[in-house]
């Protein structure tokens, strides 16, 4: 069977239209306008580097129609991404120099599992699917979390810093504050939420966190409800920027109940946001904080605090960066 037939008999493509999918990568203007179109399947990724996770993952999506292999393997493309400064053991330290990791991951269905606190470990995303798979719970950390890793397999990594990440510690540690900063402008946690053909969705949220944080903080990325929720009977949604402030608001969880209750994807990220404002009034001008949302029907929105937040959307018709509208 030719490789085109192959393709048209996937399932997870049917009802969409065979065209050619459009590359935009150009993301001049915000989009708001994007929920009154309907996707399946479709794939949102948190900032620039969810172009590329996107291609992964929709890559395994059509190979498996598996929609949480899909985004498992989507955000390991960003775990090893030596750029990237946000995610996986090369990203920035805490403040005693050591790499800790969360991630989350979550199925329509209500299963899911998360690592909190991890060290050591290339892939923190597929330690959290094994939790949701291979354990009665939801969420193991620190070195539980490391045992239970080296338990299933996974190999210990070196913690010895990516040059990249020992230049900026090094630099940090000149003017070192005991308190938390977060750089507006540079965040890179990867969150991504799918929805496919077949009307199952999954997300996945992977992150080192708060760069120079204090030791053994977790941020919002593996708290179910507060980085990552999902639940098939309504939507999706996932979030980046700091955690503390997300947290706050149970910002995922937030948003797909809004969505239950009518609200349109879109709506339901400016909603969160509104609240985030209201919660966080003291700490609002060094913070930044942008959600994702896709609802069961593949509509979907985007909304940040401020200027700056991209994400990546993907679906058979086109994939493309943009620009987040934003409140402030
Ligand atoms: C955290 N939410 O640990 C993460 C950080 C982040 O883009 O999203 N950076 O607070």
């Amino acid at each position: 069977m030719s490789s085109r037939r192959v393709f048209i008999k996937k399932s997870f493509l049917a009802g969409s239209a065979l065209l050619p999918i459009q590359l935009l990568h150009s993301c001049s203007e915000p989009d708001r306008v994007s929920s009154t179109e309907k996707f399946k399947p479709l794939i949102l990724a948190t900032w620039d580097h969810g172009m590329p996770a996107n291609d992964r993952a929709w890559e395994v999506l059509s190979q498996t129609a598996s929609v949480v292999d899909a985004v498992e393997e989507g955000v390991k493309v960003t775990e090893l991404d030596m750029d990237n400064l946000s995610v996986g053991l090369q990203g920035l330290p805490d403040r005693e120099g050591i790499p800790t990791l969360d991630a989350s991951i979550m199925k329509g269905d209500g299963s899911c599992g998360s690592v909190a606190f991890l060290r050591q470990i290339k892939h923190p995303i597929a330690v959290a699917r094994k939790v949701m798979d291979e354990t009665p719970h939801v969420m193991l950390a620190g070195e539980g979390a490391r045992q239970f890793a080296i338990s299933q397999g996974f190999p210990l990594e070196s913690e010895v810093l990516s040059p990249k990440a020992a230049k900026a510690f090094e630099e940090w540690k000149v003017n070192a504050q005991y308190k938390p900063i977060i750089n507006i402008e540079n965040h890179d946690t990867i969150g991504m939420i799918a929805l496919g053909a077949d009307g199952k969705m999954a997300g996945s949220c992977t992150t080192s966190g708060l760069a120079y944080k204090m030791h053994g903080r977790v941020g919002d990325s593996p708290i179910i409800g507060a980085g990552l929720f999902v639940d098939d009977e309504v939507g999706a949604a996932t979030a980046t920027g700091l955690g503390e402030s997300i947290i706050r608001i149970c910002g995922s969880f937030l948003i797909v109940e809004l969505m239950r209750q009518g609200r349109t994807p879109q709506e339901a990220c400016e909603e969160a946001v509104r609240r985030l404002i209201a919660k966080n009034r003291k700490d609002l001008d060094n913070l930044q904080v942008g959600f994702l949302a896709i609802n069961k029907e593949g509509e979907y929105g985007a909304y940040a605090l401020r200027e700056g937040f991209t994400y990546a959307m993907h679906h058979a018709k086109e994939k493309a960066l943009k620009n987040s509208t934003f409140a402030l």
